[in-house]
């Protein structure tokens, strides 16, 4: 079907960019940042035996954590989907839409694309493993999202995440900003740019699938989120141990403000828990696997056929925990609401603003559960 639409597709944008038009574009600031805080990696190597209080979180004592491992979400093959007309062709899209429906989120297999992916998570791994010296080279500047440092910090008395992250836009390719983009390790940037191209391939795959579920026209999605027009932003993940590990969190509860998120864990530290009927459910994933999650942008798309659902990353007493989340994005011209062909006789339930206005909304709020989609919603 469209095997390799998607590959001549990709080939046609140029396979690199790595021209360092840095001064054209190093100020994004008009779409805000974060407070800049501690480094959590330096303060972890301390050996603190008391967290300072600003990372506790006395809340999440009283939460519900589910331990049953029978509850796991859905595993979807690519492979089986790609493969149109073929036996188990439709039962693995049916799977995709009650994954997409009553999950938000599924694991999936057979992409093709591990080489890639395992080439990503070492320089990562590397990246991370660099003195704190090297790696500020890279930091975030005030105001701007990219770049080494924290996200989502608007205030002094707000909780913080115990963890610290590498966050970069490698798409659209006109718009890289190279001054973030590590050159140590010296594979970093070309790594990122296949890994990039790959995870944008498959998310294409995706959306297209996601639109013959919805019974919309299959390019309808993936014309919205491709090469060209697509934001894609990649954020990496440290969360290193911590001595009071069940009263902190790497990352703060919250849905997802894109399309879709593709995310792999790096090492074998499990961490990542969604929300499954009020209780946090542990996900475990399934080595080389990429977990997939509807974000709140699909969620109104789908006119709220599809939800995005909140999750959170908890951390460990002994081990480094590591993770890469790339954010598939409408590009920056686009409008996000209901598409009108799904709406059709129905009422919209969601508000239909432009990507500008979205982002910025999206960047100057806490992470803080689906706030950002009730911000969307029409009451
Ligand atoms: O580390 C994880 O497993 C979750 C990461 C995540 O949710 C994010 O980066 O938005």
């Amino acid at each position: 079907m469209f095997q390799n639409e998607e590959d001549k597709r990709i080939s046609q944008v140029p396979a690199i960019a790595m021209e360092d038009n840095t001064e054209e574009i190093i100020n994004r600031s008009e779409y805000g940042g974060s407070i800049p805080v501690d480094n959590v990696q330096a303060l972890a190597s301390k050996d603190l035996k008391d967290v300072p209080v600003r990372y506790i979180r006395s809340e999440i004592e009283s939460e519900e954590v589910l331990v049953d491992e029978s509850l796991q979400i859905p595993v979807i093959d690519i492979s089986r989907l790609a493969a149109a007309g073929q036996l188990g062709y439709d039962d693995e899209l049916a799977k995709l839409h009650v994954a997409c429906r009553d999950w938000g989120f599924f694991q999936l297999v057979n992409h093709g694309i591990s080489e890639a992916i395992d080439a990503m998570k070492k320089v990562a791994e590397e990246f991370f493993k660099l003195p704190l010296e090297e790696k500020m080279k890279y930091a975030q500047l005030p105001n701007t999202i990219e770049g080494y440092g924290q996200a989502f910090v608007l205030s002094e008395e707000q909780k913080l995440d115990w963890g610290d992250m590498l966050f970069l836009l490698p798409l659209p390719v006109s718009l890289r900003n190279l001054r973030f983009w590590p050159q140590n390790p010296n594979s970093f940037r070309e790594t990122l740019d296949e890994y990039s191209n790959k995870l944008c391939g498959v998310s294409m795959k995706l959306f297209k699938l996601i639109s013959i579920n919805l019974g919309i026209e299959p390019e309808a999605m993936s014309k919205i989120f491709d090469l060209e027009n697509c934001t894609q932003g990649i954020r990496m993940n440290y969360y290193p141990p911590c001595p009071e590990a069940r009263k902190v969190l790497g990352l703060a509860p919250h849905s997802d403000a894109t399309g879709l998120t593709l995310l792999v864990q790096v090492n074998e530290v499990q961490g990542l828990q969604i929300k499954k009927n009020s209780k946090w459910v542990p996900i475990k994933p399934i080595p080389g696997s990429i977990i997939v999650n509807v974000g709140d942008v699909l969620e109104i798309m789908s006119n709220g056929e599809y939800s995005s659902i909140e999750h959170r990353a908890v951390v460990d007493f002994e081990k480094e925990r590591l993770s890469i989340a790339a954010f598939h994005s409408p590009g920056l011209e686009a409008m996000v609401g209901p598409l009108p062909e799904l709406v059709k006789g129905k009422t919209p339930k969601y508000k239909t603003i432009d990507a500008h206005e979205y982002v910025k909304l999206t960047i100057n709020s806490k992470l803080d559960g689906k706030s950002l989609i009730d911000h969307m919603k029409i009451q």
